[in-house]
């Protein structure tokens, strides 16, 4: 009897093993598939002389099958990065935050000059034309995707 009853105890942490294993094995190829349906290009920093926030451009390409919404983006370099998009009034030039930008499937969204850009606020060290920077994009599923950006000069938008 009491050996039929570890019998029974054994066989359902062998299931909740098998299942964990599965679960993470689930996850796992998730993640990959995400990370694989997006797409960055032709990103670069666009850095004026001092502490003034630095502009960042790209493209960014869905492949995937399903939309993706941009929540946010992080830097070592900054101590802060925002979505801002601008516009014009009047003949003046305003620009505003966004929590969020949603990409369909198969959308190629740019990100450039006079349109939605990443702002970076308050350099944490010194930046000089042709560095590298390094950027995660944060996405609403948690995805978090990291994109190299290319100093460069205002002049060269
Ligand atoms: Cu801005």
């Amino acid at each position: 009897m009491a050996n039929k009853a570890l019998n029974v105890t054994a066989q359902r942490v062998t299931q909740r093993l098998a299942l964990s294993a599965l679960a993470l094995l689930l996850t796992a190829g998730v993640a990959q598939a995400q990370t694989q349906t997006l797409e960055v290009s032709n990103a670069r920093l666009s850095l004026l002389p001092g502490n003034t926030p630095g502009a960042g451009y790209f493209e960014l390409y869905n492949t995937g099958d399903e939309a993706v919404t941009l929540v946010g983006a992080k830097s070592p370099a900054f101590d802060s990065v925002e979505i801002h998009v601008s516009s014009e009034h009047d003949g003046m030039a305003h620009m505003h935050e966004l929590t969020s930008i949603e990409i369909a499937s198969g959308e190629r969204f740019e990100f450039a000059p006079k349109g939605h850009h990443l702002m970076f606020m308050r350099r944490v060290e010194p930046l000089n034309i042709g560095d590298d920077v390094d950027v995660v994009l944060e996405f609403s599923d948690e995805q978090q995707l990291p994109v190299t950006f290319n100093v460069v000069s205002p002049a060269s938008m």
